[in-house]
């Protein structure tokens, strides 16, 4: 398959003014009626090419009459008409078959509803049409379907018709006064129930909420409608953004690849991110409902109003939605506590992708298959760019340049150029250094040192950048970073800072920009050696190095100002530990555990004037990715045991205190952010009590499994029992399953747990999840919770040295891709580092690679991953 590149870029030729489209929906035959109203959009004659995949065009006519065979022409993937007058009006017919639709992407059947997935190249699937977001248009869609079967008729926009028709069959027309690109299309027909609100927006205009689910699911809609309100009025507050429809409509479908798709006035949601009550949803549940909720609705103008020029601009839709919706939940509960969460999510899965064959600048410059880059590096380093943006021209400044965006852009499709130059713009700031941070790809280095010099009272920071080489850009530019710094003081206070050349010192943290590939930085009057706290809040999506001591770290554990960096500072110092106990596995010697980091551990646990949820964080070892991460040849086995150790040892040390913390936490009611953060730390000490394998902390798990009113202390109990293989565990993994096996949702998190249990049997086990009534493959989220979790999540066993993850996982991509490419691509994703293992290791995994290349019949999407890994 060949490479889209950006370079090749060129605007559409032909515009569609409006598009009428008649759906008579049937799940083996619909028929899908369209009406076209084109205009030529350049001067000189040119061939109107269509986009269609999986098509049966049944007749076309152009302004009524039929073209003449050699005026058309039909391809794989395209319809090119030649000949056609400036303007016209195209009618075709197309026959689909939304059952027989298992890629979900299109028009298709999920629990015996009709939906459709248009991003990114679905709606190719419905009709032909010019299925690029830069083409925009007004649609007005009918629909009709039976009427018994199928009572509920939704589209795009506003309602605008509705009736019987014979046979007992109904209609609707839907009109949607925005102009949008395809992939923003959407209806939905089914036997569904809705839950009803309504919004008064800032400018008084009423809005119809509605949250469309089966009828067995009424019940656990209250917290998605309450997150909805709750955004609408935070955007409004926070960037001045109101909504623009009568109604705003949230369909949950229990079938569906993404996380939710944002469709003007009708998203269409995974049911995972709608559906909670709190006994059948954790806390973290709620909290990414919450947040996915709000990045659906804020896509309202960061991607729908203001939208996309081509697929290469993803981030500029997606990285400021997510940087939106991250501020969104930072504002709802303990900002550090979002704060820490989203950069190991970033460290763990983003920084790996951007080491490795997958890696893309922010803006990619050439794809195969643009499903494959809806990555972490598109969604997540590209909110960490917009926010080092906002780092540099500060909050004001970036209200101001997001004003100007939408105002200059409003019902356009923009490029990422188009968002910074707003920016620029708005603040009369120069960010064309900054820019690299979307052309380049690979995760920058900074090399920070620091000197004291006690005579004249200086301390002097040297700064160094580097990247390292990643596919096709051998050689990086420097990048334009924020880095957020402050000096402590021996009481842990922060000094002022002078820097040379300046008449005043000023209180607080400082903002240094580097643009350089070196900076020395001379602060004076310095009156003691300060320690450093450097990238503070994470300002910049970099590897930070700098040659603390333990103590130092420990220090800063104690008293850093800033939340995230004392939380940094504990991650730090448990690396180090984690890493030297590494080193004493591999050398057939016992590991031990740090005093030092012992001591600091527990006086955080003892801190009753920390939030819980900061504490939960901070006694959070590093992840067993993230561990990998810094090592030169990873080594699966001596970090899982390492970090068992340390968790273990520490349960030991600290029983009586963990149990006094658990037992004091007992005020666990409520949904709130405060209820929560006790919840989590609460179960993290039954976590580090039962790690202690004590047999009293397995009865405690138990009789809180037993007691739970809650998702959250049921879970965190059955996770805290996976450590002790055995008789309560079996029995509580069998309680859970009797109960939960008709909710799918919940029955996912049993797969998770077993699917990444580290206990021997791991192979064994996936067979018999996998032959479980409750899981099928044609669902992503059961491939996801059993295999998915398998792959990612359960290094141990994937990477078993005798290949049998390896081989099971490649069976299943196989098996897979037929059905569904773009979920069979994501598993491939977890062989695509195969040169970070050990050499036996590394044959293992290419062999799998090579047998997916070679493979008869692979999908553009599976072929692109697999092929780059061997790269
Ligand atoms: N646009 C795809 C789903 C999302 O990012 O909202
Ligand atoms: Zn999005």
């Amino acid at each position: 398959p060949a490479a889209i590149h950006l370079t090749d870029y060129a605007p559409p030729q032909w515009r569609i003014e409006h598009v009428d489209l008649c759906f008579q929906l049937d799940p083996v035959d619909t028929r899908v009626r369209s009406r076209l109203q084109l205009r030529r959009a350049v001067s000189q004659e040119a061939p109107l090419v269509l986009q269609g995949e999986e098509l049966k065009l049944i007749n076309l006519t152009v302004d009524g009459e039929p073209v003449a065979p050699g005026n058309l022409q039909q391809d794989e993937g395209s319809l090119t008409l030649h000949e056609l007058p400036a303007q016209c009006t195209l009618e075709m017919e197309t026959a689909i078959s939304p059952e027989a639709n298992t890629a979900l992407s299109g028009l298709y059947v999920s629990g015996g509803n009709f939906c459709t997935q248009c991003e990114a190249e679905g709606f190719r699937r419905i009709t032909w049409f010019l299925d690029r977001p830069d083409v925009m248009t007004l649609f007005t869609v009918r629909l009709e379907a039976d009427k018994d079967r199928f009572p509920v008729l939704l589209s795009n926009g506003n309602l605008a018709d509705a009736g019987d028709l014979p046979e007992g069959r109904h209609y609707a027309v839907w009109h949607d006064p925005f102009p949008k690109p395809s992939y923003l299309f959407a209806l939905v027909a089914g036997d569904l129930v809705c839950q009803q609100d309504r919004f008064t927006t800032c400018s008084g205009r009423e809005v119809d909420l509605r949250i469309y689910v089966q009828r067995h699911n009424l019940d656990k809609c209250d917290h998605a409608m309450r997150s909805l309100k709750k955004s609408m009025r935070w955007d409004e507050d926070t960037y001045g953004r109101e909504y623009d429809l009568d109604i705003y409509m949230i369909v949950a479908v229990d079938d569906f690849n993404m996380g939710a798709m944002e469709n003007k006035g009708l998203n269409v949601f995974n049911s995972k991110y709608v559906l909670a009550r709190p006994d059948t949803a954790t806390d973290d549940d709620f909290v990414a409902i919450e947040s996915v909720i709000a990045h659906e609705y804020f896509h309202n103008w960061s991607g729908n109003r203001v939208t996309c020029r081509d697929w290469f601009q993803l981030s500029l839709k997606e990285g400021l939605t997510v940087f939106r919706d991250q501020e969104f939940t930072a504002d709802q509960s303990l900002r550090a506590v979002k704060r820490i969460g989203d950069v190991q999510r970033l460290r763990s899965l983003q920084f790996p992708e951007d080491a490795g064959p997958m890696a893309h600048p922010v803006r990619p410059q050439s794809y195969i298959e643009i499903n494959n880059f809806y990555t972490m590096t598109v969604y997540e380093k590209g909110a960490e760019v917009v926010r080092m943006i906002q780092t540099l021209v500060g909050r004001e400044g970036f209200r101001r340049g997001l004003d100007l965006y939408f105002e200059r852009h409003d019902g356009q499709a923009v490029t990422t150029d188009d968002f910074v130059k707003a920016m620029e713009d708005a603040n009369a700031r120069d960010l064309r250094r900054f820019r690299r941070w979307y052309d380049q790809a690979g995760t920058p280095v900074l090399d920070v040192a620091g000197e004291y010099d006690e005579t004249n009272q200086s301390y002097r920071l040297t700064v160094r950048q580097s990247c390292p080489p990643s596919q096709g850009q051998s050689e990086k530019l420097p990048f334009h970073i924020p880095l957020t710094l402050a000096l402590l003081d021996s009481q842990g206070r922060e000094i002022p800072l002078r820097l040379e050349g300046e008449s005043q010192a000023t209180p607080g943290e400082r903002v240094i920009e580097l643009t350089a590939p070196d900076h020395v930085l001379v602060f004076r009057d310095v009156p003691e050696a300060p320690v450093p706290s450097l990238l503070r809040g994470f300002s910049a999506p970099v590897k930070l190095k700098f040659p603390y001591t333990s103590e130092e770290l420990a220090f800063l554990m104690g008293h850093d100002t800033d939340d995230f960096n004392r939380w940094e500072a504990g991650q730090q110092f448990a690396v180090q530990m984690l890493q030297g106990q590494i080193a004493h596995i591999q050398a057939g010697r016992e590991p031990t555990l740090d005093p030092l980091f012992q001591e600091a551990f527990a006086r955080v646990l003892d801190n009753d004037t920390l939030d819980p949820a900061l504490v939960a964080e901070a006694l959070t070892l590093p992840g067993e990715t993230y561990l990998a991460e810094q090592m030169e040849v990873v080594d699966v086995d001596a970090i899982h045991q390492a970090r068992q150790f340390t968790r273990r040892a520490l349960g030991q040390a600290l029983a009586a205190r963990f149990r006094a913390v658990y037992d004091a936490l007992q005020d666990t009611q409520g949904m709130d952010a405060a209820a929560m953060g006790r919840r989590r730390l609460r179960n993290l000490c039954l976590a580090y009590l039962c790690a202690a394998e004590d047999a009293n902390a397995q009865a405690l798990a138990e009789a809180q499994y037993q007691s739970a009113d809650n998702m959250t202390d049921a879970m965190g109990a059955l996770r805290a029992l996976m450590d002790c293989p055995g008789e309560i565990q079996e029995r509580s993994l069998a309680h859970f399953e009797a109960r939960w096996r008709e909710e799918p949702l919940v029955l996912d998190k049993w797969f998770g747990l077993q699917a990444t249990a580290s206990a021997p049997g791991a192979l064994d086990r996936i067979r018999r999840l996998m032959q479980h009534p409750g899981f099928s493959i044609r669902n992503p989220n059961r491939v996801r919770a059993v295999l998915g979790a398998f792959a990612m999540a359960n290094p141990v066993h994937f990477h078993a040295a005798d290949g049998s993850g390896y081989e099971l996982i490649t069976d299943q991509v196989l098996e897979l891709d037929a059905l569904n490419p773009q979920i069979a691509a994501r598993l491939v994703t977890s062989l695509s580092r195969w040169k970070r293992f050990d050499e036996q290791r590394q044959g293992l995994m290419r062999a799998c690679l090579e047998r997916i290349v070679a493979h008869p019949g692979l999908s553009r999407d599976v072929y692109e991953i697999a092929s780059r890994s061997l790269g």
